[in-house]
């Protein structure tokens, strides 16, 4: 913990970098490993825009469930724990949750790198405001203008949203310690995040209970959950901040 307790005190620009798993003690299933499948189905079958187009209605049984359990769900200590590394730097989270649970743990620089699933668009992009309930009326809902809406999300093949795409890079590129928290690495350009960072001589903190493609990369790799290890670093960083500041001002 000492090391990197240090590394994040004494850094200017941290980028935090999370996965499904960081929502999982909060009640959210992960995507891939035990709890991902939702009727024998795999999430490569259902988030696509050919899963959409086949069957719309079983896509959305799956996304109306998803949203029910994220309406209910609440941030855990770890989301909060972030949200506390922001005093005393500059802290940009990039996540690939669609729950929104960083900004109501008090994150303020959220990027939401595969959107958000308690928004809802619609097919023809006729503009029409998204006024979807949590759990919707109609499955597979519709707009006002009578086409189908569709989750804000971002689907297999689909491109990430420039403008997030745009800041996570440069947080990437920015950041003196990344820490990745909950993510198997698998998925892409988000597991390109992290080489970016470790290319620019940053150091690299993984939190996951299980090993991925970073575990051997990393310069720390911590087999812990995401509920039980970061409410520790947030404490050990506030304390060093702290102990800094009193140096600077004796
Ligand atoms: C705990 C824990 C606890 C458990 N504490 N940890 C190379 C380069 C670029 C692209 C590609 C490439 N190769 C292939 C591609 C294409 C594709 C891709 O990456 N495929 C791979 C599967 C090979 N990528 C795309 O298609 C992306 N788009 C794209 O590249 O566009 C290019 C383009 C340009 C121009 C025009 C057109 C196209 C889009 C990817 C979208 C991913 N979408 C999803 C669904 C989002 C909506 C929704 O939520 O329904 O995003 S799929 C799903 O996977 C979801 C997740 O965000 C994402 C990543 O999963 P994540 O978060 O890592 O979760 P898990 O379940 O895999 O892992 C959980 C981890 O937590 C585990 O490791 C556990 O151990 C751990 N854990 N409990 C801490 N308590």
């Amino acid at each position: 913990m000492t090391g990197i307790a240090e590394a994040f005190a004494s850094a200017r620009s941290a980028l935090v970098l999370t996965g499904a798993g960081m929502s999982a003690e909060s009640g959210i299933p992960t995507f891939r490993g035990p709890g991902g499948l939702w009727r024998d189905r795999r999430p490569e079958e259902l988030a696509t825009p050919e899963a959409f187009r086949r069957d719309p209605a079983l896509v959305w049984e799956w996304y109306a469930w998803r949203r029910r359990r994220v309406a209910e769900a609440a941030p855990h200590a770890g989301h909060l724990a972030i949200a506390r590394l922001e005093a005393g730097a500059d802290v940009t989270v990039v996540t690939q949750n669609v729950d929104g649970l960083h900004r109501r743990a008090g994150s303020r620089r959220v990027v939401e790198l595969h959107g958000n699933i308690l928004r809802a668009r619609c097919t023809a992009a006729c503009g029409a405001p998204d006024d979807l309930p949590a759990d919707p009326p109609e499955i597979p809902p519709r707009c006002a203008c009578g086409a189908l809406l569709r989750p804000d999300v971002v689907w297999f093949g689909e491109p990430l949203p420039e403008d997030a795409m745009g800041e996570a890079l440069r947080a990437a590129g920015a950041a003196q310690v990344a820490l990745v928290v909950g993510t198997s690495s698998v998925v892409y350009p988000a597991a390109a995040l992290w080489r970016i960072a470790l290319e620019r001589g940053a150091t690299v903190v993984e939190v996951n209970p299980e090993s991925t493609p970073l575990s051997d990369l990393a310069t720390w790799s911590v087999r812990e959950t995401a509920g039980s290890f970061l409410p520790r670093l947030a404490e050990a960083v506030a304390a060093r901040r702290t102990g800094d500041e009193e140096r600077r001002t004796a």
